[in-house]
Order: structure tokens, then sequence, then C-alpha cells
């Protein structure tokens, strides 16, 4: 196990709270690296058997592995990830929500499309993150995230229909990073990102994105959203059940 506390800065948190999305490097190591890439192999192969499990947006994704596959539970309960999470949104305490897999192979051309993560989530308060962990090496060619800086504090829901903005990049601060396999991006909930496709012939661009909650973060009802994530009979404002949705120990 990593100890991750000393090697995030004040300044990367600060940075976090600022622009809503940071990248900090090397903080998973080649053994995590490895476990991972074996463990999204599995899961390529079971979806290659069923491939009504592809969506069509993001070439490859899939949710909840943690549930099914003892690796991908390692990683959330024994990774660097939630003392991460926990570091970034100055949490007392931190809860696993899910896991997400993205994978586009070399030549998949769909973008990744301009969104905010926590409309679509049954969930409302102010600390929610991801930690987006690159398995390969990632730049905006190989369908390297990008935010929208700031854009967590707009508090603006962008839902099923973003304002357009590859037409008006000059009027944001647009944060991307070339990544090595081991560094990771977090960004906040409300966070404006996407990706453009991958453009590279070669290089595959597998991803693990592992969402986490603070304290403050309770139940919100909504009509519609990932079944895994709906609970039955919950109301507005009441607390997520910890079977479903886990305390992380923070080492
Ligand atoms: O990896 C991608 O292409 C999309 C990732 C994303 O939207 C997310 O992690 O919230």
């Amino acid at each position: 196990m990593t100890s991750t506390s000393l090697e995030i800065s004040e300044n990367d948190v600060l940075a976090f709270e600022r622009q809503g999305a940071v990248c900090l490097r090397g903080l998973f190591d080649a053994d995590w690296i490895a476990r991972l890439r074996a463990a999204v192999e599995r899961r390529v192969q079971a979806v290659a058997a069923n491939p009504s499990k592809r969506a069509a947006h993001f070439s490859f994704t899939e949710l909840f592995m943690w549930r099914e596959d003892p690796e991908f539970s390692a990683f959330v309960f024994e990774s660097p990830a939630a003392a991460i999470a926990a570091r970034m949104m100055r949490a007392k305490s931190v809860r696993f929500y899910f896991d997400q897999l993205f994978l586009k192979e070399p030549g998949m051309m769909e973008p990744s499309p301009w969104h905010n993560d926590l409309p679509f989530w049954p969930i409302q308060g102010a600390k929610v993150c991801s930690v987006w962990l690159a398995l390969d090496v990632v730049t905006k060619a190989t369908s390297g995230l990008e935010y929208v800086a700031g854009s967590q504090r707009w508090e603006k829901i962008m839902g099923d229909a973003p304002p357009d903005f590859d037409a008006e990049r000059d009027r944001y601060e647009m944060l991307n990073w070339d990544m090595q396999p081991g560094d990771c991006l977090v960004h906040h909930g409300l966070t404006v990102h996407g990706a453009g496709g991958n453009t590279s012939l070669d290089t595959r661009r597998r991803a693990l994105a592992t969402r986490w909650i603070g304290e403050d973060v309770v139940y919100r009802e909504k009509d519609r959203g990932h079944a895994q994530l709906l609970v039955d009979g919950l109301k507005t404002g009441e607390a997520l059940p910890p079977d479903r949705f886990p305390e992380v120990a923070v080492r």
C-alpha cells in the first residue's frame, strides 16, 4: 500500500478547488497498473461475449465491476484512490460510490460528449469526485479528457443538452494533460468534461474511473438513472445504504 498523503500538496488541493480538476502524477505503481490491465482484459472478454453491454457513446464502458471481480474490489479498498479522494475533497470520511471502465480501442473515433456527472446521479452534496486512472499513455490524440476550468462553480446542470464548448473554446479555459500509466485525474462531480476519439492506430486508451463521496452527500430522488444507483424507497436527503456504498478506510 502506497502512502499518498505526503505526495499530494496543499497546492494540488487548491488547484482542484479552483479548477475543478487536477492531474496527479505517479501515485499508482506498476503493480496496480498490471493488475488492473489484467482485470480489464477479463471484462473485455466477458463483454465480447455479450455485445449488448456496449454503450454507443463511449466505445466501451462498464460499471460496478467491483461487486463481481475481486481485483476491482481490491483497488477500491487497498489502492491509494480513497486517500486521494478524501484529501482532494477535504473529507472527514469517504464512501465509494461506484467504478466505471472506459476503453477506446485504436481508431475508435466516438467522442465522449461534454457533460458533468452529478446531474446523472441520484445524490446531492458538495463532496463528490472521480479519480480517473490512466492505464495507458494518454494524450489528446488518444482521447485524453478535457475539462472546462472552474465549471464546477457554475452549479449548472448540463443534462442532455450541454452547450457546444468546441464551438466556443476561446471563451473558456480548457485543461488537459498528457498522462503516463499510473497518473490520475481527479475531477469534481460538477466539472464539465469530455474527450475526442482515439485517433491513434496503435494505442489503446483504457481508464478506470472510481467515484467517491464525502460525509455531506445524501440521496436525491430521481425518476431515471442507472439501476444500481437508484435505491427503492429512499427519500431525498436520506443517507445512502452503506452495504451498497461502503465507507472506505483511508490509510
Ligand atoms: O473516459 C471517458 O471518455 C469519459 C470519462 C468520464 O466522462 C468520466 O469519468 O466522468
